[in-house]
C-alpha cells in the first residue's frame, strides 16, 4: 500500500473518504477531467459523461474538458450543479498513433492557457471507459499515475517499456518501478504541465530521429514516472479491464474499459 518513496498506493480500505472530503471541501478544490473524442471516438462520450456524473467527484466543482474535432456530435447532457462541459475544438491527426500521442501537447498548451485559471487538479483519461463505482478526492495529489491492469502483478521483465536505446522513452532492463497505464494520470495543473511537456518534447525528439516508442504516449509517460516519481499511485481498481479475471485483491472496479467494436471506431 506504499511505494518505497512513500507514495500511497490506493486500494479500497486504505483511506477514509469522510476525512478526505472534509479536507478537500475546506479548500474548495476544483477538478478538471480531460478527455479526447476525435473522429469516431465521439461514440464513447455519452456513456463517459453519464457515468462520470454518477461516480466521478460527486459534490465537487468539476469541469469536463472535451477535446474534439466533431463539436456537433457532443451529447447534450444535463449536468449536476457546479459541473460544466467545456468543448475544445482541435484538429484531428491522420495516424491513430498521433491522435493518441498529441494529447500530451494539447493538455500541455491548455494547462498554461486555460486550466491553470479554472481548476486546481487535472485528471486525464481515455474516453473508452465508463465509471462503475466512486472516484473521489482520494486520488488527488501533486502527480499521480495508475497501475496498468494487465501488469500490476507482473515482474519487471514483463513490463512493455520501450527497450530500444535509440528512443527517448528507453528504460534500462534493471530500472522501472511499475508499469503505468497511459489512459489515467493527473495531478495539480502545474505538475500535469511538467509531465505533458516532458512527454511531448521527448516524442518530438524521437520524431526527429524517425523513431516512435512502442506504446506511444504510454511509453513516454512510463519514462517520466521513472525519474519523477508519482506522489500517489492508483491501484487497477481505477482502471480495470473486464477481459482480465478479477483477482481476490480487487474489491472494487471504479472504472472499466468499454469493449470496442474495432471495425466501427478504428480505421487503422
Ligand atoms: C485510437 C487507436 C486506433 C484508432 C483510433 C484511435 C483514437 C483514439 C481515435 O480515433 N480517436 C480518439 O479520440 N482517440 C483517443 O485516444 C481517445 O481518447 C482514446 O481513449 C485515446 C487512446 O486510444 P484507445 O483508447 O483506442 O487506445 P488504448 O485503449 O489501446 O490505449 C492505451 O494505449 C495508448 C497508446 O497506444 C494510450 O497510451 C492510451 O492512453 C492507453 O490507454
Ligand atoms: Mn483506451
Amino acid at each position: 500500500m506504499m511505494t518505497p518513496w512513500f507514495a500511497p498506493i490506493l486500494w479500497d480500505g486504505s483511506y477514509n473518504i469522510d476525512i478526505l472530503n472534509a479536507q478537500f471541501h475546506q479548500r474548495h478544490v476544483r477538478i478538471g477531467l480531460t478527455v479526447f473524442a476525435i473522429k469516431k471516438y465521439t461514440v464513447f462520450m455519452k456513456t463517459f459523461i453519464e457515468t462520470a456524473e454518477k461516480f466521478f467527484m460527486v459534490g465537487y466543482k468539476v469541469n469536463y474538458y472535451v477535446f474534439t474535432d466533431r463539436v456537433k456530435e457532443m451529447p447534450n447532457i444535463t449536468l449536476a450543479d457546479g459541473r460544466q462541459l467545456v468543448v475544445l475544438e482541435v484538429p484531428s491527426y491522420k495516424r491513430w498513433q498521433e491522435v493518441s500521442m498529441r494529447r500530451m501537447e494539447m493538455i500541455r498548451d491548455n494547462s498554461s492557457k486555460r486550466f491553470i485559471n479554472e481548476v486546481d487538479y487535472l485528471v486525464c483519461v481515455d474516453v473508452d471507459i465508463k465509471f462503475t463505482d466512486e472516484v473521489g478526492v482520494e486520488i488527488l495529489s501533486d502527480v499521480f499515475g495508475t497501475l496498468h491492469p494487465g501488469y500490476f502483478r507482473a515482474p519487471r521483465e514483463h513490463f512493455t517499456y520501450e527497450r530500444r536505446k535509440a528512443s527517448a522513452a528507453y528504460i534500462p532492463p534493471d530500472e522501472g518501478d511499475f508499469y503505468y497505464a497511459g489512459g489515467y494520470f493527473g495531478g495539480t495543473v502545474e505538475e500535469v504541465y511538467m509531465l505533458t511537456s516532458f512527454c511531448h518534447s521527448e516524442m518530438m525528439t524521437d520524431k526527429g530521429n524517425n523513431i516512435e516508442a512502442i506504446w506511444h504516449d504510454e511509453s513516454y509517460l512510463n519514462k517520466y514516472f521513472l525519474y519523477h516519481k508519482p506522489t500517489k499511485v492508483l491501484s487497477p481498481e481505477y482502471l480495470w479491464d473486464d477481459n482480465i479475471e478479477v483477482p481476490e485483491v480487487l474489491k472494487r472496479r471504479r472504472s472499466v474499459i468499454v469493449p470496442k467494436n474495432y471495425n466501427a471506431v478504428r480505421n487503422r
